[in-house]
């Protein structure tokens, strides 16, 4: 009875304010991809956290060593943080014009989220740095990717702290030659420490970083009311809902719920 009470205020709360109250917590942010290590790429990734859990995730990029397999990972903290993109001036600690991904870490965080082709999304290597599960870059070298990953597989306090995530992509070709080799940087030191030796460097350093924009947008996520139903049409929406939410929690007409989510965690350890 409460249950019925309480969705019929909601509903004439919501024909008086003239809210819609099948109003989406769907969440959108977008980043902007750029160029690491002079590799030219570019591109952008936008980042969609779905009322059921899962997150949908959308990368068109160009300029990447064509034909090559391009590791790209959320990179970032359950607990948030303040990141951003590592430049030469301020992460080459090794002064040798090229940034390692374990000097680029300080700045966008370690691993959280594999954005694989399929399977598995783990922090570990096995996900992270699988040559056959990351995506190709054309002739061209443009990577168009897309894929969302259901409830269970999104690691916990990655739809949190969405407005402080990072999206990179790493492969860079140093000596020109168009594949990955040892002769330009050696083997990659960062996938060896997790555990993953005879990893070309070039294959995990950084070709684009992109800081997410958007914040406050993942509070949006995190609190939205849980009324399911129309999909958002744009970033605005989710906010006013929040609003009309806010307005309704103020006048005691309705009791905030947590949006229901698995909580089943994708190890979130294991990368450095
Ligand atoms: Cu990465």
């Amino acid at each position: 009875m409460i249950k019925l009470r309480n969705a019929l205020m909601l509903a004439a709360a919501s024909a008086i304010m003239c809210v819609p109250t099948s109003a989406s917590a769907d969440t959108t942010v977008k980043a902007k991809l750029v160029e690491v290590n002079g590799s030219g790429a570019s591109g952008t990734a936008t980042l969609t956290a779905l009322d059921d859990g899962s997150l949908k995730v959308v990368i068109h990029a160009k300029g990447h060593v064509p034909g090559v397999f391009h590791p790209q990972h959320i990179h970032g903290s359950a607990h948030g943080g303040h990141f951003a993109c590592p430049t030469l001036k301020k992460n080459d600690t090794d002064g040798n014009g090229i940034l390692q991904n374990e000097e680029a870490t300080g700045e966008y965080g370690t691993i959280f989220f594999p954005l694989t082709t399929r399977g598995g999304a783990t922090a570990t290597p096995k996900d992270a740095l699988d040559p056959k599960r990351m995506p190709v870059a054309d002739a061209k070298g443009r990577i168009n990717y897309e894929r969302t990953f259901p409830a269970d597989m999104v690691p916990k306090g990655l739809i949190e702290h969405l407005s402080t995530m990072h999206v990179v992509q790493h492969g860079i070709d140093v000596n020109d030659n168009g594949k990955y080799d040892m002769e330009a940087l050696g083997e990659s030191v960062f996938a060896k420490n997790l555990g993953k030796p005879g990893v070309p460097e070039e294959v995990t350093n950084p070709a684009v970083c992109g800081v997410v924009q958007g914040a406050g947008a993942a509070d949006a996520a995190k609190g939205g009311v849980d009324t399911g139903g129309a999909p958002a049409p744009d970033l605005t929406a989710p906010l006013a809902a929040t609003g009309a939410a806010m307005l309704l929690l103020s006048a005691g007409l309705l009791i905030p719920r947590r949006r229901a989510r698995a909580t089943t965690t994708v190890a979130d350890e294991g990368s450095s």
